[in-house]
């Protein structure tokens, strides 16, 4: 038999997961279980370029594992661990940092809107955040990365590393390539639909959590923006009605409807109902993973013991790799 293909994602516990962390990505990992060899991880290194409370930072990681195991990623079946147990990265990370150029980091989009937003703490991890995510991606040599949009120019970074690595030593890392889920909706706020749905928007009143009870989630939909015009009309237009468009995907995310069904179920009916109906769609959708998280998060004993045994396999895995790297550069073995 084929060995299965690799791959790998990871998400920061810099916030608590959101609709946007669920469609745009987790939901679509467990669906791969059968076909490839996963790994998931809590990128807890990747999450203090931003400072963030040592409590909450903790309490995050792990109930973002209890999550991931909630949304559907059965622990058995894919390596589910957290970024600093295995530490490779953070040593393939510095590696790496030696073969990345500085114009090549000065010209990535997310550190410029991460330092127009940070603007006290613009500090030299934010900066290099992308040779550790190369790392986090290169340990593995998996055969794909599955990435939101705006995580594509850092694939595009990792490769240019591979290039230049492979190029001094030989074949050491294998070419990743990005692969962009399709339905992967990039799910924006619902107050503000020109951003992003972020976990760690302070304000949050436009974000949609996990654990957000149904009671919330409804108040969010209701106050949903949708647009100025006096259409009132469920219409797919993203330029025209991105508030519209913002909602009409999320409803496609939970119901697998499509844009041309949506707008047929709702014609002549105003954006008040539609509101109602993507907010019980969320509910409904969101309900047994709230359940499921809450079942897990009081059981500690579990969680620790898939953790640990996350990390002890995606250690033979990383460290496989960086004994390689180590080598051609010429650090002596201990
Ligand atoms: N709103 C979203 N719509 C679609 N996909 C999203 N993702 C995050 N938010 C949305 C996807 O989740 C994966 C991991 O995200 P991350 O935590 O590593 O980074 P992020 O994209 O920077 O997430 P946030 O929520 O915006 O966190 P903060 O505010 O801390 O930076 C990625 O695949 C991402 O596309």
């Amino acid at each position: 038999m084929d060995e299965k293909k690799v791959m790998l994602s990871g998400i920061k516990p810099s916030g608590d997961l959101t609709l946007g962390s669920y469609l745009g990505a987790i939901k679509n990992w467990a669906e791969r279980a059968e076909q490839f060899d996963c790994y998931y991880f809590m990128a807890d290194l990747h999450a203090i370029t931003v400072r963030q409370k040592p409590a909450d930072l903790r309490r995050r990681t792990v109930e973002q594992l209890a999550q991931y195991i909630a949304c559907g990623l059965d622990p058995e079946k894919n390596t589910l661990f957290i970024q600093s147990h295995v530490s490779a990265h953070a040593e393939l990370g510095w590696v790496l940092n030696c073969f990345a150029m500085f114009g090549e980091l000065s010209r990535m989009t997310q550190f410029k809107d991460k330092s127009r937003k940070n603007e006290d703490n613009i500090n030299g991890g934010l900066f290099t955040y992308p040779c550790l995510m190369a790392a986090d991606i290169l340990l593995y040599q998996p055969d794909y990365v599955p990435v939101g949009e705006d995580q594509k120019q850092h694939v595009e970074l990792a490769r240019n590393i591979v290039q230049r690595f492979n190029g001094i030593y030989g074949d050491v890392f294998k070419m990743p390539e990005p692969y962009i889920p399709k339905v992967g909706a990039r799910v924006m706020d619902l107050l503000d639909p020109m951003s992003k749905m972020s976990k760690s928007d302070e304000a949050g009143a436009g974000v949609v959590y996990l654990m957000d009870k149904p009671e919330d989630i409804m108040r969010k939909f209701k106050r949903a923006v949708t647009d100025s015009d006096t259409e009132n009309c469920v219409r797919y237009a993203p330029e025209e009605k991105p508030g519209v468009a913002n909602l009409m995907s999320i409803y496609s995310g939970c119901t697998g409807k499509s844009y041309a069904e949506i707008e047929s179920e709702f014609a002549g009916r105003g954006y008040g109902d539609f509101k109602k109906y993507v907010g019980e769609a969320v509910v409904e959708m969101l309900r047994p993973i709230r359940e499921e998280s809450l079942r897990l998060i009081a059981d500690k004993a579990y969680l620790e013991s898939v953790y640990r045994a996350g990390a002890e396999k995606a250690s033979r895995t990383a460290y496989r790799t960086l004994r390689k790297v180590y080598k051609k550069v010429g650090f002596v073995e201990r």
